[in-house]
């Protein structure tokens, strides 16, 4: 009986010892620490892409609701289209980003100018809305920047119109 006693006793202390109060609120503050960071975790966010609504509009005119505030040749008119770069081309990574309101459903989206990058500039649908557009000098908000100054090529060809998301309303 003696024997059985410290064996469960034994065995009941290891368990109060392992398992106690305290391990019990690390396990839970660990837990709390993981699913916070959850958020922080590098994720695809393109399917966070916003549903557009119908487009209207003639994406090799200058007028297409996409351009408010661009400032180059338009992809659409040099062998790519408003959101894709021509082949042998480049997407520059740096952009310059406006917001444009699409007459379709009235709401403003984020539009990212980015650059199409190493042939010569296309030379054809220039475009120069400049929406939100400020001098050189506030190069944080001026458009007039060549950004394939971010790619492998420095040398520009046109500017794409991609929408990145919609944008909030003040
Ligand atoms: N982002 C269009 C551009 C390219 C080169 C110089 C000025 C503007």
């Amino acid at each position: 009986m003696n024997f059985i006693d410290r064996f469960f006793e034994k065995k009941a202390r290891n368990v109060a010892q392992t398992n106690g109060r305290r391990g019990f609120m690390k396990g839970v503050g660990a837990a709390l620490v993981g699913v916070s960071s959850i958020p922080l975790l590098p994720v695809a966010r393109a399917v966070d892409a916003p549903v557009l609504a119908q487009e209207v509009g003639d994406p090799s005119s200058c007028d297409y609701w996409r351009y408010c505030a661009v400032d180059g040749f338009l992809c659409d008119c040099c062998g790519g289209s408003y959101n894709t770069c021509p082949p042998g081309t480049e997407m520059s990574p740096i952009t310059w980003i406006g917001t444009c309101r699409n007459p379709v459903d009235g709401r403003n989206y984020v539009i990212s100018y980015n650059d199409c990058c190493g042939k010569t500039q296309c030379g054809t649908c220039l475009c120069q809305r400049d929406e939100g557009d400020r001098p050189l000098y506030r190069s944080d908000k001026s458009n007039d920047v060549n950004w394939c100054l971010g790619a492998t090529s420095s040398v520009y060809h046109c500017s794409t119109a991609i929408v990145v998301g919609v944008a909030f309303e003040k």
